[in-house]
């Protein structure tokens, strides 16, 4: 695991399943429009949540590239669900702006419920085809510059499946905040 303090803010990145974080409030869905099981961790998250996340998300959906919903976490060790719809690649456009939509949005309903701990996904960089390398910088800076302005969260996760996306993430802190 690889910690750095931003502001008041740990921001972590880890190398494992989004569906296991126990020691987090709330964990982040790369969903789809309409909320439903899916695969990577929309399947990961729904799996494990058991259906009745399905249920609660049904009034919810549709929802548009760049927007986040909250809902309750079901059987996964967590209290919250913000399910996020990342940007498909070369297609919801300017996706650019989208992606950091979701990272923006899904802090603003942490703040709101006052939440102290939250897990990210690398949203849109697989089914959805956004280049890792993009979408990093996008992750890490829409978080960073949010970082002085919050107020309940405390700790900020990046969830990293393979060793490849963890170790591309580790570079780009090393990077950003070496001097
Ligand atoms: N924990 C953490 N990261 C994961 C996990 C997991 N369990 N599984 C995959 N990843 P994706 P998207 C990584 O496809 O691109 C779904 O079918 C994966 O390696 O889950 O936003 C939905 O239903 C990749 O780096 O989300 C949507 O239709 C990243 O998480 C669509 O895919 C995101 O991959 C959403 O596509």
């Amino acid at each position: 695991m690889t910690t750095c303090k931003i502001d008041a803010i740990e921001l972590e990145l880890r190398n494992g399943d989004i569906a296991q974080q126990s020691d987090i409030e709330a964990v982040v869905n790369a969903a789809n429009a309409q909320l439903r099981m899916g695969g990577g961790v929309a399947g990961a998250i729904h799996r494990a949540a058991g259906p009745g996340l399905e249920k609660e998300c049904r009034p919810l959906a549709p929802i548009k590239p760049g927007e986040a919903v909250i809902t309750g976490a079901h059987n996964l060790p967590n209290l919250y669900v913000i399910h996020c719809l990342g940007p498909v690649y070369g297609v919801d456009r300017p996706e650019d702006q989208l992606l950091a939509d979701c990272y923006r949005n899904a802090l603003k309903l942490a703040e709101k419920k006052e939440i102290s701990s939250i897990a990210f996904p690398a949203i849109s960089t697989g089914a959805f085809g956004y280049p890792i390398e993009e979408a990093i910088p996008l992750a890490i800076d829409t978080i960073t510059a949010h970082a002085g302005r919050l107020k309940s969260l405390k700790r900020i996760a990046m969830v990293l499946f393979s060793n490849r996306d963890y170790r591309a993430h580790e570079n780009y802190l090393n990077q950003k905040f070496k001097s």
